[in-house]
């Protein structure tokens, strides 16, 4: 069998063993990273819309996912320039002076007990020494429609 012919085979198995659609573990969840990756394509920062039916109850729940950037908890100046890039979130509410970093790469920024009315939240991707990646911000409004807080929270808060 020529080395073509085996190329061939083993792409054909590859394809039977899954689905037509399905991507690889490499396009979904990134490089390997037990390897430097010279000249790593630019990061990038992917938000979805906050749930409707998780807004009615004045909680955000919006999805994200990263590319080119792991998210973990490592910072300072000493790590902006690892292979493969590392890097946080930085979340800040309504305009107000004041975030919070997530580095738990958990899938879901998750904010309860908005009252009702028109809010902001801003999402920034940064490095490890916290410096926004150029460009990769994603900025949502809302609007939290009126609900009975203390049906949804209790009178404890
Ligand atoms: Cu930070």
């Amino acid at each position: 069998m020529t080395f073509i012919k085996m190329l061939a085979a083993v792409a054909v198995g590859t394809v039977l063993a899954t689905s037509a659609f399905a991507q690889s573990a490499k396009d979904i969840r990134g490089a390997n990273p037990y390897i430097e990756i010279p000249n790593e394509p630019a990061p990038n920062l992917i938000v979805d819309p906050p749930l409707p039916e998780a807004l009615a109850k004045g909680i955000f729940w919006a999805q994200y996912r990263v590319q080119n950037v792991r998210i973990v908890q490592v910072f300072g100046a000493g790590a902006v320039n690892v292979s493969p890039r590392i890097g946080h979130l930085h979340v800040t509410v309504d305009d107000l002076p004041w975030w919070w970093a997530d580095a738990s790469d958990n899938n879901t920024v998750d904010i309860a007990g908005l009252p009702p009315g028109e809010h902001k939240v801003k999402i920034e991707l940064v490095d490890a020494n916290h410096n926004v990646f150029p460009g990769q911000v994603v900025t949502l409004t809302f609007t939290v429609p009126n609900y009975d807080r203390a049906k949804v929270y209790g009178h404890g808060h």
